[in-house]
């Protein structure tokens, strides 16, 4: 049989065990201290010895001593006068992260006879860390033709500290166009976003700046700022315009094949292609028209295409249109009259009606000979005849 009950290092050593355990027992009324983090050294945190009922001399002689797991040597133990204080920097953040509860757990251990205590101390937050955006400048694009109550995403800022010192509120430069919009769900998470008031035109503001702001609740408070750069992007909302709805000019009808009879313009107030604008006449175009006249697409200048003839027509009326290079494009429209101005060329034309040949010799001063027609195509003064 192995097991003996005289006794041997076994029960020896199981004796050993149940005094520590007792021993330990009579020091685990746990001591609770609070400090600030980012204390200075030497900053007091509580009266150790007295508070676990021991004599300032007796400290030395029994070996008084504190360990912390993990901790290091952020607490010390002035030996002289029992005084538990801050020894080198304690950072809430780098020693507990996001939890709400943050403390230094200190092994105290004195002998003859051992005693084992144990102390908390509470590491208490302070407002050291400002909310923090995930970048400065942050842009944005927005189409100009998307409606009031549109919702934007915004990234938060974060905040490393607990409690108030990270519960954040946010705000925007005040403006017409961008409101803010937070709102709480159940897992404390907020999600935060910008709303869009009214309308917007990129034609006005084609870029929107705004400072965004997040506020901590510490005292006093902490700020942390992005620029949102917000680009309008062009949408074709704007057809092109003419300057006049009718515009007359006058051309003479020898005018040169290509004579520039006008140069028409059109402005289209949006951007790149949903502002350029190409020129043509309206469908269906009268054969007269085309007949007489060509338009350049890309500068609206119309010109004279083969002769014109007064005589012929004397008053063109062109309808033109304006078409932008938009997705779906947009059209203005205008109408030239251009009125053909005679010049003299035409000589007058001489018909005989009636002749009666030959004339006697005795015929008598006012016998009418003949009918003699006089006549010219030229109108007004190109026209009058003098014989
Ligand atoms: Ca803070
Ligand atoms: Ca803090
Ligand atoms: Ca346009
Ligand atoms: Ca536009």
């Amino acid at each position: 049989m192995l097991f003996s009950w005289r006794g041997g290092p076994g029960v020896q050593s199981l004796l050993l065990s149940l005094l520590l355990l007792a021993a330990w027992k009579a020091g685990s009324g746990q001591v609770h201290y609070s400090v600030l983090e980012e204390a200075k050294h030497g900053t007091f945190v509580g009266r150790i010895a007295q508070d676990l009922g021991l004599e300032l001399a007796e400290l030395v002689p029994r070996l008084f001593r504190v360990a912390s797991k993990g901790h290091g040597d952020l607490l010390e133990v002035n030996l002289q006068n029992g005084i538990l204080f801050v020894n080198s920097r304690i950072d809430r953040e780098e020693l507990c992260g996001r939890s709400a509860e943050c403390s230094i757990h200190l092994e105290v251990i004195v002998d003859r006879p051992l005693q084992v205590f144990h102390v908390e101390v509470e590491v208490k937050d302070i407002n050291d860390n400002p909310p923090v955006f995930p970048e400065n400048k942050k842009r944005i694009i927005i189409a100009e033709s998307r409606p009031p109550e549109t919702r934007f995403p915004l990234d938060g800022a974060s905040d490393a500290d607990i409690g108030v010192n990270s519960a954040l509120i946010y705000r925007i430069d005040p403006n017409e166009y961008f409101a803010l919009d937070t709102q709480n769900n159940r897992e404390e998470m907020s999600s935060l976003s910008l709303v869009l008031r009214k309308s917007l035109d990129r034609e006005q503001i084609q870029e929107h700046s705004l400072l965004l702001t997040a506020n901590d609740g510490g005292k006093p408070e902490l700020t942390g700022t992005v620029q949102l750069l917000i680009t309008i992007l062009d949408v074709n909302d704007n057809a092109p315009e003419f300057d006049q709805y009718i515009y007359k000019v006058t051309v003479l009808e020898n005018a040169f094949n290509g004579t520039l009879v006008i140069k028409l313009n059109a402005t289209d107030l949006d951007d790149g292609t949903n502002g350029d604008i190409i020129y043509s006449f309206r469908k269906p175009v009268s054969p007269a028209v085309l007949h007489a006249f060509i338009i350049n697409p890309n500068s609206g200048e119309i010109r004279t295409r083969g002769k014109l003839d007064f005589e012929e027509k004397k008053l063109y009326e062109i309808s033109v249109e304006a078409i932008d290079k938009g997705n779906i494009p947009m059209a203005g429209h205008c109408t030239v009259l251009v009125e053909i101005l005679d010049i003299n060329d035409n000589t007058p034309e001489i018909t005989i009606t009636s002749l009666s040949l030959p004339v006697r010799e005795d015929a008598q001063v006012g016998t009418v000979i003949a009918l003699i027609r006089v006549s010219d195509r030229d109108s007004g003064a190109n026209g009058q005849v003098t014989c």
